[in-house]
């Protein structure tokens, strides 16, 4: 009789002290905050607050973290990307461009866009891209053309796998034409958005017909357009360094960027190769076949004169490029659109009436 009382007694004891280790553990975080947090409060000591606010932060993140392993294990475990390929493994080669083709922009928006994001950004979704790449496009009154551009580059770049961005800068009003400058502030503004490493300039009628021919940074200044049917798929002189090309941050600023001073048409790409030469690099190119470039036809643009004064400032390059340049830049921005094909900034660059 006495030996079953003891009995009872034991597993009533038991049973209390594993009630109260449950009960311990289950107020264990709501215990600790209600003791602490008064201390706080009458001290008034904001390193104490910090503390325990890092503590209730803490205790809930490895608990949320212990649910979502309990979780993941059933479902997938995400795995961090891996860097893109060097050489990216959907690319087509030569590609059928066509400008007779009807579009209008709103066609290119739903045919170009379900992957970009505001302002005309893209990431591929499966790796981390090589460079965050700003495409800069000097711009005035090319409606025409930015259709066919954003048509055909945005699935190029995509299949080239840039984290990239693209920019339209739009001179205001209707003075001379500066598309140096207008690059210029392209990059300023694109590094306002973003860090980005390699900066492409491209004019807007130019499309390549190869994908292959990659817009990204290279060891030297790249010239992408090497190949254009209107100078029958060869380079018009061996200097020339127009159309489209890409230079890293740490080679445009090498250079001091690009020249302000050449209004109107010419001259501005060609003072662009002396500041490079200058500066002891060299022009890398792609070879004719890769690097081949369709041009939208048109007439040369109102207030976009061959400009004559422009031949001889050439000749001074080499004095004039440390005080002419993106240190030297200034221009006011009028408007930043982000439409989901590119970001529209329209600038006010201080351009002479005539
Ligand atoms: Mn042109």
């Amino acid at each position: 009789m006495l030996k079953k009382l003891f009995n009872a007694l034991a597993l009533f004891a038991f049973l209390s002290l594993a009630c109260y280790v449950v009960f311990l553990l289950y107020n264990k975080n709501s215990t600790i905050t209600y003791i602490i947090k008064p201390y706080h409060v009458a001290n008034g000591n904001n390193a104490a607050f910090w503390k325990i606010e890092k503590y209730e932060i803490e205790t809930e993140a490895t608990n949320v973290s212990q649910e979502k392993t309990q979780t993941t294990t059933t479902t997938t475990t995400r795995k961090p990307l891996d860097p893109c390929p060097d050489n990216p493994p959907n690319l087509i080669g030569p590609l059928a461009v066509d400008f007779n083709y009807t579009l209008n922009l709103d066609r290119v928006r739903t045919d170009v866009s379900s992957s970009l994001q505001d302002g005309g950004r893209y990431k591929p979704p499966d790796c981390i891209a090589k460079q965050k790449v700003a495409i800069i496009i000097p711009f005035r009154n090319r409606h025409e053309h930015l259709k066919y551009w954003m048509y055909y580059l945005h699935p190029i770049l995509m299949r080239q796998q840039l984290d990239y961005g693209v920019y339209v800068i739009n001179q205001d009003g209707e003075g001379v034409f500066n598309r140096a400058k207008l690059m210029n502030v392209g990059y300023a503004e694109a590094l306002k958005d973003y860090n980005y490493e390699c900066f492409v300039f491209s004019d807007i009628d130019l499309v390549p017909i190869d994908d292959r021919n990659l817009y990204r940074c290279f060891d030297n200044p790249r010239h992408l357009a090497v190949a254009m049917d209107k100078f029958n798929f060869q380079l018009p002189y061996n200097t020339y360094f127009g159309g489209v090309s890409s230079l890293s941050k740490d080679q445009y600023l090498k250079i001091n960027g690009f020249p302000n001073a050449y209004w109107g048409w010419g001259g501005e790409d060609d003072d662009i190769y002396k500041r490079i030469i200058f500066r002891g690099m060299s022009i890398s190119r792609p070879n004719l076949v890769l690097g081949r470039y369709k041009m939208i036809k048109h007439k040369r643009d109102l207030h976009n004169e061959a400009n004559p004064k422009n031949p001889d400032k050439l000749g001074k390059t080499q004095w004039t490029m440390d005080k002419d340049g993106i240190n030297s830049l200034q221009y006011t921005v009028k408007e930043i659109v982000r439409d989901i094909l590119y970001t529209w900034i329209t600038v006010d660059i201080q351009a002479p009436e005539n």
